[in-house]
């Protein structure tokens, strides 16, 4: 339509007000706990007049249980409209005066615990919206949302069979599923409180399959210095392996990497033979797929071969990249090889998107967690018991009580079907190639610092004052300078959250996730254009 200009003009200016009205009505909305009413009648009762204290008071337990979902459903709503905030961000001194936190002497009604509720998410940083670029793991699923719903209500251990059994055989199904992707036949798996844990349990297991006498004799059974090596690029939990395990961090040899973030495998070898001819007993190598900042993948054939060749346990960490697994268009060359590690971490809740948390660990061989870790403590893991008692899994880990992180996952799975998980890895990368693209379009305002191999967008961006300048050392210092002040912008604005770190030599720079299913193109170009408005005066 051909409009004349000052009706085009108008009706500019209308969109711009009714984009900033329904800002602040959705504000407004967020800023409203009191709307969150119980009946007169209900709001001043306490918590022994609702189940289980109280047997009468079904009507009186679902009005209050109903208030917190009518909570919870606004959150959802508020989570997935692009016109609310990301966050409201306030200090913790002035958060602290927001709140109330004391936990009191006497116990507060039933209406309180209601504001408690909305006030808590009103204050919690939405990460699920679709402009939350943070962190490796970001969405909020709702199908696995409600398997946590339910786990919650079901509130169960995951340690015996026999008050977990539905939980305990899905865990068997899923986890094999799990090892099938991967490409092996049979072994075993758990799942973990955590990728960092996990590595610990394939470094556990390598080190209880070269000394088995470790465990009962401890380190006097083991005549030598045992040597682990991982790439410089790794996640910090690896090293963390070799300070808790005995061998000191000096023994976790960081293997140098390429411009890219990956593995060099001649690098690894010769560091090998160098710690052999000092004595010393090499025996972990942990590859990993899909590192933390630049989502890089160390070549695994070749470091397979090297392990092979000296005798040595290959760990795989996929707890980020794993999730390619499913795509058959970018598994490879990532993750080719895969299937010659003797473990691999893998944690659903980052690309897949299963609900914090999630992690799992998987071995090639089976029997080695339960050898590895078995207390046979007698109050939990009789043998004796109604039923066969390999499944109780309780005694394969070095915690007792597990939480219950399958049902979420095994539900997301029944959801989307091994299929819609492909199609979200091949989204979700899609959507990165998009970005990449968009930045280097827009090369004024963003330098790209490397093309990604995964869902990881590393790059500076530029303000005004930079423009133009050729690109040294001194500039990039100036470009890591921006960083914090724009990431404070972001968050004292509250419309966007993409995280910045440094990384060996080079100053801050931005490290762009997407691996949230909310996330179209329109998010990638709104997340760009933000930060100009937010940054170009820097
Ligand atoms: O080590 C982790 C780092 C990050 C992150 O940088 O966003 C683990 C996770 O995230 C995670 O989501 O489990």
């Amino acid at each position: 339509m051909d409009w004349p200009i000052s009706m085009r003009i108008f009706s500019t200016i209308e969109n711009a007000v009714d984009q900033v009205l329904s800002r602040i009505n959705s504000d407004t909305r967020m800023n409203d706990i009191k709307k969150y009413q119980l009946s007169k009648s209900t709001a001043c009762l306490k918590y022994t007049d609702i189940l289980p204290h109280n047997e009468k008071s079904m009507p009186v337990t679902k009005e209050f249980l109903q208030k917190v979902i009518d909570i919870l459903m606004d959150f959802i709503n508020e989570t997935n409209d692009r016109n609310c905030k990301v966050l409201d961000f306030h200090h913790p001194d002035k958060m602290k005066q927001l709140l109330d936190l004391e936990v009191p002497d006497k116990g507060v009604a039933l209406q309180q615990l209601i504001e408690d509720c909305a006030k808590t998410l009103k204050y919690q940083v939405r990460t699920g919206h679709p402009h939350f670029f943070n962190q490796l793991s970001c969405g909020l699923d709702l199908v696995s949302m409600a398997g946590e719903w339910l786990t919650a209500t079901a509130n169960t251990n995951m340690f015996t069979y026999e008050i977990a059994p539905v939980f305990i055989l899905m865990e068997n199904v899923v986890l094999e599923k799990m090892r099938e992707i991967i490409g092996w036949n049979g072994g075993d798996s758990i799942l973990a409180p955590g990728g960092s844990i996990s590595n610990l349990y394939a470094f556990l297991a390598a080190r209880h399959r070269m000394f088995p006498g470790y465990k009962e004799k401890g380190l006097h059974s083991i005549k030598g210095q045992l040597v682990m090596f991982t790439s410089d690029q790794c996640h910090y939990s690896v090293r963390s392996c070799a300070a808790v395990c005995g061998l000191g961090t000096d023994n976790c040899v960081e293997v140098p990497s390429d411009k890219r973030g990956r593995l060099i495998p001649s690098e690894l070898e010769r560091l090998v033979i160098e710690r052999k001819s000092k004595g010393h007993i090499p025996f972990f190598v942990n590859c990993t797929s899909g590192t933390t900042v630049l989502g890089a993948f160390d070549p695994i054939e070749e470091i397979a071969n090297i392990c092979q060749k000296y005798k040595m346990w290959l760990h795989v960490d996929a707890a980020w990249g794993g999730g390619l697994l499913f795509s058959n268009k970018y598994r490879h060359p990532r993750l080719t090889g895969i299937e010659r590690a003797d473990s691999v971490t893998w944690n659903p809740h980052k690309l897949m998107g299963t609900l914090l948390q999630c992690s799992t660990i998987h071995f090639k061989e089976d029997g080695l967690l339960i050898s590895c870790n078995q207390m046979s403590a007698e109050y939990l893991f009789m043998q004796d018991k109604l039923y066969d008692v390999q499944y109780d899994t309780g005694d394969k880990v070095i915690q007792c009580g597990r939480h219950n992180d399958i049902f979420k996952l095994w539900l997301q799975w029944r959801a989307k079907g091994t299929e819609g998980f492909e199609k979200h890895m091949d989204h979700l990368m899609e959507l990165s190639e998009y970005m990449t693209k968009r930045i280097k379009a827009m090369s004024d305002k963003f330098y790209l610092i490397l093309e990604p191999e995964m869902v990881n967008v590393s790059f500076w961006y530029i303000p005004t004052r930079l423009r133009g300048v050729p690109h040294t050392p001194e500039k990039e210092k100036e470009l890591g300078k921006i960083c914090p002040i724009l990431k404070g912008r972001m968050m004292t604005a509250g419309t966007l959250m993409v995280g910045y770190q440094p990384l060996d030599e080079r100053p801050n720079f931005f490290r762009n996730i997407i691996s949230s299913a909310a996330v179209t193109e329109s998010d990638v170009d709104f997340l760009l254009a933000e930060m100009d408005r937010l940054g170009h005066d820097l």
